[in-house]
């Protein structure tokens, strides 16, 4: 059985590029391997957020989890900060981890783009992430491709750590959809589908009630042309509509093009609404009773003692490696 990690920040409501990216995997996984999902709020935190806002969708993720098929009694699900040991190794990595290597990541330069003062946090933001994952000696990483650099770079502090003080780390391997691992933005093909993005018709949330699934759809930017088919390079918006169609139906692109083969784009988006929708109601329905039930608070308390254990472990190999001296 192998162990996977994976997270996703308390920034937003989550949308569909989070769902295909990431969860939907995350579900798949959990029934062959032992599996920790994290809600990561300390990433979060990188983005001032607002204190109840950052509460409430700590709570409203976990509770998305749950209502996309993340089953409690498989796996681990928990909040960052409630394992003190994510904070502590973070640190660790930030003082294996190079200015030069930090500066690469594309995600701080698109994040810090603009900003006058451009918070500590984010820029150490991948040391965090190095040691989410090596705490629990993750073997796959269920990650969408914007996390692949992240990734990288954790698979290098592993290397240096392991050379350093002794072989100890499993490397870890990103896990990634074939198509969907990079939704695009609605109103831009070239940008990523991003929760933190102020126009929210730039992206589908997990939580859109119907009607206003069907009008972000009928309102996502496309090229004049007429014709359903995938060419990234060409038809950079019909590509990503076809990526969500394809993953939302359980259908190949090829698929997908062939039933929409002549019929222009109205009736394709038109279809691929409900698509859309058939997959997020279900999800909304089992969102609401989560959250009624009251059972949020001790799902996280038990995942989190669940992943204390381990990480707890792990920090303290690593700290005696290290040369810390241990308290008697
Ligand atoms: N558009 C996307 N397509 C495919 N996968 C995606 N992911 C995010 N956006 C897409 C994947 O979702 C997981 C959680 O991401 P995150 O919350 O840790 O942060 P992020 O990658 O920066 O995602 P967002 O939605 O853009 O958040 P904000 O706006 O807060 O920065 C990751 O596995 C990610 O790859």
């Amino acid at each position: 059985m192998k162990k996977v990690l994976s997270g996703i920040q308390p920034s937003g409501q989550l949308t569909l590029g989070n769902y295909i990216g990431a969860m939907k995997n995350f579900v798949k996984l959990q029934h062959s391997e032992q599996c920790f999902f994290m809600i990561v709020d300390l990433h979060a935190a990188t983005q001032l957020p607002d204190p109840a806002a950052l509460r409430e969708q700590t709570e409203a993720v976990a509770a998305c989890y749950i209502a996309a098929g993340i089953d409690p009694a498989k796996a681990s699900i928990f909040v960052q900060s409630h394992v003190r040991s994510h904070a502590e190794l973070g640190w660790i990595f930030t003082t294996l981890s190079y200015m030069g290597e930090l500066e690469r990541m594309t995600q701080f330069k698109d994040k810090s783009q603009g900003k006058e003062s451009i918070p500590a946090g984010l820029f150490v933001y991948p040391s965090l992430m190095a040691a989410d994952i090596l705490l629990y000696n993750a073997d796959l990483v269920p990650v969408g491709d914007d996390q692949k650099q992240h990734l990288e770079l954790t698979r290098d502090l592993a290397n240096r750590f392991n050379n350093r003080f002794g072989e100890y780390f499993t490397i870890p391997e990103p896990y990634m959809p074939k198509h969907g691992s990079r939704i695009m933005s609605l109103d831009d093909g070239s940008k990523k589908m991003s929760k933190s993005n102020p126009n929210a018709g730039s992206f589908i949330a997990l939580l859109d009630p119907p009607d206003v699934v069907r009008k972000k759809i009928s309102r996502a930017t496309t090229d004049s042309g007429r014709e359903v088919k995938y060419d990234v390079a060409g038809k950079p918006e019909i590509s990503n509509l076809l990526s969500i169609y394809a993953n939302c139906a359980g259908l190949t692109i090829e698929e997908v093009e062939a039933r929409y083969e002549g019929q222009g784009y109205g009736p394709f988006k038109k279809a691929l609404a409900e698509q859309v929708v058939s997959v997020l109601e279900p999800l909304q329905t089992r969102y609401q009773e989560i959250r009624a039930s009251g059972e949020i608070h001790d799902i996280l308390k038990q995942g989190a003692e669940r992943a204390a254990e381990i990480a707890d472990r792990t920090l303290a190999d690593v700290k005696e490696r290290m040369g810390f001296l241990a308290p008697k």
